[in-house]
């Protein structure tokens, strides 16, 4: 977790490295929906980079568990439809994914995009362009440097439509580093408090991918009672579940973000505490923590930003509980059919 600004800036220079391929892609524009899939992490991953491109590509966009498109192809892609499909694993080697890739080459004959962390994985050998960030590799059953540069390395192939931002997100590993430097206290504090026993992690838009592949580290690392939801959600029923022992964490938008502070108010007056994470700093009248990013970038290429204090959060939350958060209870790093 602490090392993954190295895997960020490699996985900048893996894009960077193949960017005349990713421009023709875009330019070309000959599919008109992007299917992104994955398992897991790399599902939750997908959840992430899929409205980031329809955003800002102007395609139609949606995110699959692998399975669904495995076993379930017509409930994702209409008859009529020309789908690219970009299909993430960090091992390249899941069976879901690569059956899932190999069928949808069979019945669609779309264009294939991987992204991963192994070079000779199975999964590379299906696709024609390959976006595989080494650096992201990592001895964790659990996935976070590897996350964390994957996502980075979707964000900048999108920023390629828009060739100036690219070269402004390569500021982003330093700033990384400066906000694990700055918070990395609080999220131990926060992981460390035993007062707390349920976290919910909300996020909108572009960051709800975001907010349910941090979920998933805290359960799969730490055990606990924790759930993710689209941030307006939370108040229509999952708010019931808000105590004194409730850390609510908003992962703020900048679309919404009056409305999701008023979230977080709420949910701070029902007896929760609560952390915000945003670009602008949020004034401390508002709620219990916060972390700002302030690094000028715009929303669509800073997301990477959310990730590593809140994946510290799941860390010392397991080292409280006496877990080994790399290796958590019934998992394993590729998962077969
Ligand atoms: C995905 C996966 C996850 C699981 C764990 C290990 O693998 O199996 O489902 O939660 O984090 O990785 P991959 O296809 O991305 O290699």
């Amino acid at each position: 977790i602490l090392t993954q600004s190295t895997a960020w800036s490699a996985a900048l220079e893996v894009v960077a490295a193949q960017r005349d391929a990713i421009q023709t892609l875009w330019q070309a524009r000959r599919f008109s929906e992007i299917v992104v899939t994955g398992c897991g992490s790399t599902y939750y991953l997908s959840q992430a980079v899929a409205p980031l491109l329809q955003q800002q590509l102007g395609v139609r966009a949606r995110a699959v568990p692998a399975s669904e498109l495995l076993f379930f192809p017509a409930t994702v892609i209409a008859s009529d439809s020309q789908p690219l499909l970009l299909a993430i694993s960090r091992s390249g080697h899941t069976t879901e994914t690569i059956r899932a890739t190999q069928a949808f080459k069979q019945h669609y004959n779309g264009p294939v995009i991987t992204i991963g962390c192994y070079p000779e994985a199975e999964l590379v050998g299906l696709s024609d362009l390959a976006l595989i960030i080494d650096e992201g590799q990592e001895q964790s059953v659990v996935q976070t440097r590897s996350f964390s540069a994957m996502f980075l390395a979707a964000q900048a192939a999108v920023a390629l439509a828009y060739e100036a931002q690219l070269e402004r997100m390569r500021t982003l590993p330093a700033l990384g580093e400066q906000l694990l430097n700055i918070y990395h206290d609080l999220a131990q504090r926060l992981g460390e408090d035993k007062h707390i026993e349920r976290f919910y992690f909300l996020g909108s838009g572009l960051q709800y991918g975001l907010a349910s592949e941090i979920n998933l580290k805290m359960k799969e690392m730490s055990l606990s009672v924790s759930e993710a939801f689209h941030f307006m959600e939370f108040r229509h029923g999952p708010m019931s579940m808000v105590n004194e022992h409730t850390l609510v964490v908003g992962l703020l938008s900048d679309q919404a973000r009056d409305y999701e502070l008023a979230v977080l108010r709420e949910m701070r007056a029902l007896g929760g505490q609560t952390l915000a994470l945003s670009e602008q700093p949020v004034p401390p009248t508002e709620v219990d923590f916060s972390i700002s990013f302030n690094s000028g970038l715009p929303e669509a290429s800073r997301g990477v930003l959310y990730l590593p204090l809140l994946q510290l959060l799941g860390y010392y939350r397991a080292r409280a509980n006496g877990q080994t958060p790399d290796t958590p209870h019934n998992l394993s790093a590729v998962v077969v059919l």
